[in-house]
């Protein structure tokens, strides 16, 4: 209910809507409507009352909702549909367990993860209302072998709205972290179900430390948040916007072209491993090489001490820089 009574004040953002009414379309009492609107403003909403009018919702606490998102959204499918939650275990199980019905292009939104993921069964922190915790349901009409360069193509949109919107400079660690001034703002896991030749979906998970604080003794070296690094806070609306925006603009362009060629002229220019030393983890071996390149099919090619070169696939391989992250 409190969910609803909220909805209706977006829609009537900066009018009046009388308790009365709301009880009515509701059949709940106006106390009960009072008593909402009560907690709501416990959450940080501003709600101006009168006695007369009813509620006006001022100010929205900065809260992720998708009527606030959907006014301001510039896309044509993603975000059509956005499902939000003020706390769910993970937005990647949610997307999964809605996924075969979902439309192509929604996106599933927390405050916070009790249970987020990373890869390989590694946790991702994610506490409330700090970062942005999101997940995209794609169904596009290609083979499963194609399904790992969304994580490129989430890579390249997370680059850009970061660098757009914060004016920080952002660097892809290949395949699925960014990072600035060497530590880790944002994980990407993409996941996919489908058959042999067929995706049924994907899920591109995607999770930015906005406006983190402070971060575990034992992630303090890796990790670092936008707001951390800016000095400020950043409004995750706005780069939430930005980011669906650019990751339409590539998906499409990847999807119309068969080509990755946006995509991989981001990816290029803004690479943290480029030309860098790194270690090649696979299970419990780590190997020293040096980064030669990123090939046309998002590839990491690589060569070892030894002279051997190899091009690496996301989800295979962990890679590290030689000195610290
Ligand atoms: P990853 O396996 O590359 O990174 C996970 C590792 O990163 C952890 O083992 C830990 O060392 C470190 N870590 C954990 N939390 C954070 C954090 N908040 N900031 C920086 N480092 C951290 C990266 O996996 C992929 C992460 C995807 C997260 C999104 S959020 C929305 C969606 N839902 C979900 O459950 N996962 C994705």
């Amino acid at each position: 209910m409190k969910d609803k009574i909220l909805r209706e004040l977006y829609e009537k953002k900066g009018q009046y809507i009388s308790g009365e009414e709301l009880s009515e379309k509701y059949q709940v009492s106006r106390t009960a409507i009072w008593k909402h609107m009560n907690a709501l403003k416990k959450e940080g909403y501003v709600i101006e009352t009168t006695h007369k009018k009813g509620y006006k919702l001022i100010e929205s606490s900065g809260k992720l909702i998708p009527e606030a998102l959907k006014r301001d959204l510039n896309t044509v499918e993603i975000g059509n549909k956005i499902i939000y939650f003020d706390t769910i275990d993970s937005t990647n199980n949610y997307s999964k367990r809605i996924a075969k019905d979902a439309a192509h292009g929604t996106v599933i939104i927390s405050e916070e993860q009790s249970g987020g993921r990373g890869r390989l069964g590694r946790n991702w922190i994610s506490p409330k209302g700090e970062g942005i915790w999101m997940s995209i349901v794609l169904k596009p009409d290609i083979p499963p072998t194609e399904g790992m360069k969304m994580t490129q193509i989430a890579a390249a949109a997370v680059c850009n709205a970061i660098r757009g919107v914060t004016g920080l400079e952002a660097f892809i660690k290949w395949p699925n972290d960014l990072v600035v001034n060497g530590k880790k703002v944002c994980g990407i896991l993409t996941e996919m179900a489908g058959e042999l030749t067929r995706i049924d979906y994907l899920i591109v998970g995607i999770g930015i430390n906005a406006n983190n604080e402070s971060f575990l003794e034992e992630f303090q070296h890796i990790a670092t948040s936008l707001a951390k690094e800016k000095g400020e806070k950043v409004d995750r609306k706005t780069l939430i916007l930005h980011l669906l925006k650019e990751f339409e603009g590539l998906y499409e362009d990847y999807i119309n072209q068969g080509t990755l060629e946006k995509t991989l002229a981001i990816i290029r220019n803004y690479s943290a491993v480029l030309g860098k030393s790194i270690l090649v983890i696979r299970g419990e071996q780590q190997l020293k090489a040096t980064v030669l390149g990123i090939d046309e099919e998002g590839l990491l090619e690589v060569k070892y001490e030894d002279g051997k070169r190899e091009l690496l696939m996301s989800g295979e391989v962990s890679i590290r820089g030689e000195e610290g992250y």
